[in-house]
């Protein structure tokens, strides 16, 4: 069977989105709304695998949606809901919790990275993570998955799970007239654009993260003009001057990391920028660097702002998405359930 393209992609609640977040993913997800069906989700299940206060993540899930919104999601174009409120993604995620090996999960790079020395305290869901966001984009038998680099390890073993599903259950799947194909496609990461993994302005070896306790070491989509100029003012840098070919960047991650983020910002290439900039010192960088940032995030601060004054437009436009997106999993959930032989009334 030829499956339908469909795009889904989704962000944690778990803090304001962040620069990274923006050029990384989300410039994808508007740039694919116009030509596909797009699910994009804020994705709270996967927020409390590491703990939030119930009232702040309330608050993060207006806030990520405020985001996606003044970035240039389009809600009536694009299906925009919190995970939450389709109860799909869980009971999917339990099917692929007993279709995934240990075995695979005990690669994840992320828990390890996550859960660091206390692995022992990490939640169970933590560890799990991956079997849930197959379960996110599976549902809807989504086929492409905008991610940032960091999530690529997490798209292959989706691709994975879906595949044994179709093998485990290949009797059941061909009596329900599924041929060749399986139930389930192998979605396809969408790992493209202009920065696909930003890195830390405290340490350029580090990506760019909500979770990072350091607020300089990112810039937050809610960020006024002030915020970011100070914080591109003082990002971690050497004493060299930029050099005038990419190949100077080598060895030099924090220098590599802000031209790659002024390059994204001004849709300019890396050589480019290096050909204008090259032999300058960073501080006079910084400052055109300062300058391209606010041009672009400010508007999106402001606007998430305003819609952020009225929550209950926010509720209504996550309910409505939900209801979409219940429309279109739930079929496949049916389907799903007399592949796996439960019965159902
Ligand atoms: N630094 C980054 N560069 C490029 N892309 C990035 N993404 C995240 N950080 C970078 C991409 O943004 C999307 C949403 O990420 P997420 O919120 O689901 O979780 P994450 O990847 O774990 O992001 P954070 O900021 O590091 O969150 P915390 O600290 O809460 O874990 C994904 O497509 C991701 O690739």
């Amino acid at each position: 069977m030829k499956f339908n393209e469909r795009v889904f992609s989704g962000m944690q609640p778990t803090g304001s989105l962040h620069l990274g977040n923006y050029l990384g993913a989300m410039l994808q997800w508007i740039e694919l709304q116009k030509s596909h069906e797009c699910i994009y989700c804020v994705v709270d299940l996967h927020a409390i695998t590491v703990w939030q206060e119930p009232e702040e993540l309330k608050r993060s899930i207006r806030q990520v949606t405020a985001a996606y919104i003044a970035a240039g999601l389009d809600p009536k174009r694009s299906i925009v809901f919190n995970q939450s409120q389709v109860s799909a993604h869980a009971e999917l995620a339990w099917i692929f919790n007993c279709v995934a090996r240990l075995g695979w999960l005990a690669r994840m790079t992320q828990f390890k990275e996550k859960a660091g020395k206390d692995r022992e305290n990490a939640s169970v869901g933590l560890y799990a993570y991956p079997n849930l966001m197959a379960a996110d984009i599976l549902a809807y038998r989504a086929t492409h998955v905008p991610v940032g680099d960091d999530q690529k390890q997490h798209l292959e073993l989706a691709r994975d799970i879906a595949q044994k599903f179709n093998n485990d259950f290949r009797a059941p799947i061909e009596k329900a007239g599924y041929g060749d194909g399986g139930f389930f496609p192998q979605p396809e990461p969408v790992i493209i654009g202009p920065a696909t993994r930003v890195m830390s302005l405290r340490d350029g070896t580090k990506k760019m993260s909500k979770s990072d306790p350091s607020d300089l070491s990112r810039i937050n989509l809610t960020d006024d003009a002030d915020t970011i100029a100070r914080k591109v003012q003082k990002a971690k840098t050497d004493p060299e001057p930029l050099p005038s070919e990419a190949e100077g960047l080598k060895g030099r991650p924090e220098a590599e990391n802000l031209v790659g983020i002024y390059a994204a910002l001004t849709g300019a290439t890396v050589q480019s920028v290096l050909s204008t900039f090259g032999g300058s010192q960073f501080s006079s960088f910084k400052k055109e660097l300062a300058e391209a940032a606010v041009a672009r995030l400010a508007p999106i601060a402001d606007e998430s702002a305003r819609l952020m004054q009225d929550p209950t437009e926010i509720d209504r436009i996550l309910a409505d998405g939900a209801a979409r997106a219940r429309a279109i999993a739930a079929p496949i959930m049916d389907e799903v359930k007399d592949i796996v032989g439960f019965i159902r009334s």
